[in-house]
């Protein structure tokens, strides 16, 4: 009988059981060993993508193994609600952002549930809900008492036509996304957050984060940008003042042969006041911001200020310019350049025809054109007076020394990293609980008027920030004087609200930011695991909070998330229609002939690269439509079984076919064959015929593979495994024979366990087939008997550069080449490595490899 599994009514009766036993409500216990695992939380901008999907799958997958291992598991989730979407679409709906926002996580929550995830449901939060972001006021008013907080002019995009800030991914093509009108620099007082303070430490604690990739600790170190150099001045001729520059290259100070400011700096400004067409250049300057990633790529323009500065040891004059390629926030806005070691330097002399001298010569003395091309290395010293003849690194320090004895210079420090702007013109963000006072100055909210709420009787149609406009919400009296006073009408930038989320979690409903026994407990999260996307900025922010908060004694861990974990992108076809439109891969079938064809037309299709799934090119599978038509289980499988979780999945309907045709194999094989085996609590016999070691050597050694396989997120791994288990299964002859039911027992209820975390519906029902009462995901995790498998595997330990990294699995008479690689895989095996180059890999037989970098 082919009995065929349906998935909604399995899916749905699992997920009743699981919430009726609170399966996944969890409180500490002390003791036990804990485990928090978290998902990044989602923004609510409608329904789930598939990049959810994969991101939610894996987080559950590690947290349901995690709790077969006997760990206390944490899995919480929740909204990170306020941000821009809401209120355009208040603007094109004329809904309430509020209303928009809790309209869609009611579905999104539902679609969670759907996919199974075993979510803690009580400690859900919502950043847009007052008792959420209370505490983020009342955090932000700490800060400002500590003076990590402070209030500088600072640009904004200003649209001239609607009157309003704009955000940055507001600006199309340099004009607002819906005037339309040229975007302008504008000046304005902004709230910052002195997460500069903490550069040093951000920058020196990546070194500690040993389950991160490699490739986030570097975007971090170089996104903080610590550089070493020396602050020097020129003197300028024919006046008493200098010009002070920040260089990283002392050694090159013989190789000056301009100077470069920007155009705001104050000799700009002066220029501009004496000659014309600098002061159109530097208006020009002013209106088209560049960001800074533009600066090695950008078009360099520049122009002559007339002012000449003094060279310090040739007394020589050098034309100062102002330059666009000059950034103002960075060292002292100017810079001395050196045409022929620097590219941009470079660049800008061949245009304006400067002069370009050579003055560090190779190491290795192979010949250098500098007219040609700039030559950034370090090497020695050439056409440099008494510093000719030294190497760059020792020139750096002599000519350092001279200038600080000659008071001229000094070695400095220089971050790339800015203060953290957080003053956003916006309505749907948390309030800056600070208020304006003309007698008392800049005061924050009292803590019993927190939280300073957001009006809902806002109205868009006017354009600015409603919270400026709305004709009551600002008039306050201040908390000092009691006089009439304003609320600051700027909210947060979002970014604050996923800053702490992680802490909230641990006590979501406490009379206080975070309960500190919780946080004890609970911090740091084990695994995280979420887009690459966010390696820099909520990353570093969730890292500098954590800091803040230690120092405001409300944790005790500088490092909030122990392990990080980045998911690669799903990705799809895409399609055209024969008129060039994208076609969703719904709209898209085969014609009798076998061919792509639209469906509503039955007219060709000309089918694009796979790319990331993305609504502008419409090649998307929604979520729900799978979950419909597979079942939430295959869904999961799916995501997980294609490739490693790290790199990019292409979606294709063959591959969720191949997932949801595994499903029905499974159970129908448990269940025609349940009758056969052993019953449930039989005694292991004393001694097994050859087949039935021959089962259990097969089973045991996949639970050992699967267990090691997630163990290192190698989910695809684990399932390639698992399908192998199932064809071995698939062989096995039944018989009446003691030893081979209690063998067949042993090994249907080790696959039941193996997917149980990818395909935990199908495998809760299939456990109670197998005649038991309990919750599978509350049973322990099956461990593997070495003695079974002994014969043909070795552990060995594998190290880099001598220190012990892990240890890996292998066959006894594994070769060289796939030992390599297998240790080579390992995840802290590469984070050990990072960026070094492999020397050798040393193998001593059935006990060590050893990577020599
Ligand atoms: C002379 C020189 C010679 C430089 C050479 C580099 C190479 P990092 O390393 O990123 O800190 N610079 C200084 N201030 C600048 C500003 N406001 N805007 C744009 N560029 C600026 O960069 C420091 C280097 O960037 C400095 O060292 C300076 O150019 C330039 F062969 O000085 B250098
Ligand atoms: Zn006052």
């Amino acid at each position: 009988m082919d009995e065929q599994y349906n998935p909604r009514d399995v899916e749905q009766n699992a997920r009743d059981f699981w919430e009726e036993n609170k399966t996944f409500m969890v409180k500490e216990e002390p003791g036990k060993p804990k485990y928090y695992c978290l998902s990044m939380f989602p923004y609510p901008s409608g329904k789930l993508h598939m990049g959810h999907v994969r991101n939610y799958t894996i987080g559950d997958v590690i947290s349901r193994y995690q709790r077969m291992q006997g760990k206390n598991v944490m899995q919480p989730m929740g909204w990170d609600a306020f941000g821009l979407p809401a209120e355009n679409a208040a603007i094109a709906n004329k809904t309430a952002p509020a209303k928009w926002t809790y309209a869609n996580i009611e579905y999104m929550k539902n679609q969670l549930k759907q996919l199974g995830f075993g979510y803690d449901w009580n400690r859900e939060l919502a950043t847009c809900k007052p008792d959420y972001y209370r505490w983020e006021q009342w955090f932000f008013a700490r800060l400002y008492e500590k003076g990590l907080v402070y209030k500088k002019m600072s640009t904004v995009n200003w649209d001239p036509v609607d009157q309003t800030v704009l955000a940055n991914e507001q600006v199309v093509d340099g004009r607002g996304w819906r005037s339309g009108a040229l975007v302008e620099q504008k000046k304005i007082p902004q709230w910052f957050i002195r997460i500069t303070d903490y550069a040093e430490e951000l920058l020196n604690d990546l070194d500690q984060l040993e389950d991160w990739p490699e490739q986030v600790k570097t975007m971090q170190r170089n996104w903080i940008g610590k550089s070493e150099g020396t602050e020097l001045t020129f003197p300028l001729k024919d006046r008493d003042s200098g010009l002070t520059v920040y260089t990283t290259r002392p050694d090159t100070l013989m190789g000056v042969s301009y100077m470069a400011v920007a155009a705001e700096h104050p000799l700009a400004k002066e220029a501009a006041e004496r000659h014309r067409d600098v002061a159109e250049f530097v208006e020009e300057c002013r209106n088209s911001k560049t960001a800074e990633a533009e600066l090695a790529t950008m078009e360099k323009r520049g122009i002559d200020t007339g002012f000449k500065a003094i060279h310090p040891l040739t007394q020589e004059e050098i034309p100062i310019w102002v330059a666009n390629f000059v950034l103002t926030d960075y060292g002292t806005g100017a810079l001395m350049a050196v045409p022929g070691h620097d590219e941009r330097d470079h660049e800008f002399a061949r245009k304006y025809k400067l002069p370009i001298k050579q003055v560090i010569a190779a190491r290795d003395g192979r010949e250098i054109d500098v007219q040609e091309e700039a030559f950034t290395e370090k090497g020695t010293l050439v056409s440099s007076g008494k510093y000719s003849g030294l190497t760059s690194e020792e020139a750096f320090d002599e000519i350092a020394s001279y200038l600080e004895e000659q008071n001229i210079g000094k070695r400095t420090v220089n971050y790339r990293l800015r203060d953290w702007g957080l003053s956003r013109q916006r309505y749907w963000g948390c309030p800056i609980p600070m208020i304006h006072c003309a007698k008392c100055g800049t005061v924050a909210e009292r803590e019993e008027n927190l939280p300073v709420k957001l009006p809902d009787d806002v109205t868009f149609d006017k354009p600015g920030n409603p919270l400026d406009h709305h004709p009551t919400w600002k008039h306050v009296k201040c908390p000092e004087c009691g006089g009439d006073a304003t609320r600051e009408t700027d909210t947060m930038d979002t970014f604050v609200d996923s800053s702490w989320y992680f802490a909230r979690f641990c006590s979501p409903r406490a009379d206080l930011p975070v309960e500190r026994d919780k946080v004890d407990y609970w911090l740091p999260v084990d695994q995280y695991i979420g887009g690459i996307e966010h390696a820099i900025l909520h990353l570093l922010y969730s890292r500098f909070y954590s800091r803040a908060m230690m120092q405001t004694g409300w944790s005790h861990v500088a490092e909030p998330f122990a392990g990080l974990f980045t998911q690669g992108m799903v990705t799809h076809e895409t399609y055209k229609s024969a008129s060039g439109d994208w076609l969703l891969p719904d709209e898209v079938g085969q014609n009798d002939a076998g061919k792509l064809v639209e469906l509503a037309t039955g007219k060709p299709v000309t089918v694009g690269g796979v790319e990331k799934m993305s609504k502008s090119k419409k090649n998307v599978v929604d979520p729900g439509a799978i979950i419909e038509k597979f079942g939430a289980d295959a869904a999961r499988w799916y995501v997980l079984s294609d490739s490693p979780p790290d790199r990019d999945m292409e979606w294709t309907d063959a591959g969720a076919t191949g997932a949801w045709r595994f499903k029905q194999r499974l159970y129908r094989y448990i269940t025609e064959n349940v009758d056969a085996i052993a019953p449930i609590g039989t005694a292991e016999p004393g001694e097994f015929s050859d087949a039935a070691k021959k089962l259990r050597k097969i089973a045991h050694k996949t639970v050992l593979q699967v267990t090691e396989n997630i163990e290192n997120l190698h989910f695809n791994n684990a399932i390639a495994r698992i399908y192998e288990f199932m064809n071995a299964l698939g062989e096995v002859k039944f018989s009446d024979a003691a030893d081979i039911k209690w063998a067949l027992r042993e090994s249907m209820e080790m696959i039941v366990k193996l997917v149980g975390p990818m395909m935990p519906h199908l495998a809760e029902e299939l456990w109670q087939m197998l005649g038991h009462d309990t919750i599978l995901v509350e049973t322990r995790w099956p461990e593997a008997d070495p003695s079974l498998i002994v014969e043909d595997r070795v552990t060995l330990a594998v190290q880099v550069k001598g220190k012990l990294r892990g240890t890996i699995e292998v066959a006894v008479d594994e070769t060289k080449e796939k030992i390599e690689e297998i240790a080579l895989a390992q995840k802290t095996v590469q984070n050990a490595i990072g960026d070094a180059a492999i020397r050798k890999i040393i193998i001593v037989p059935n006990r060590i490899v050893n990577v020599v970098i």
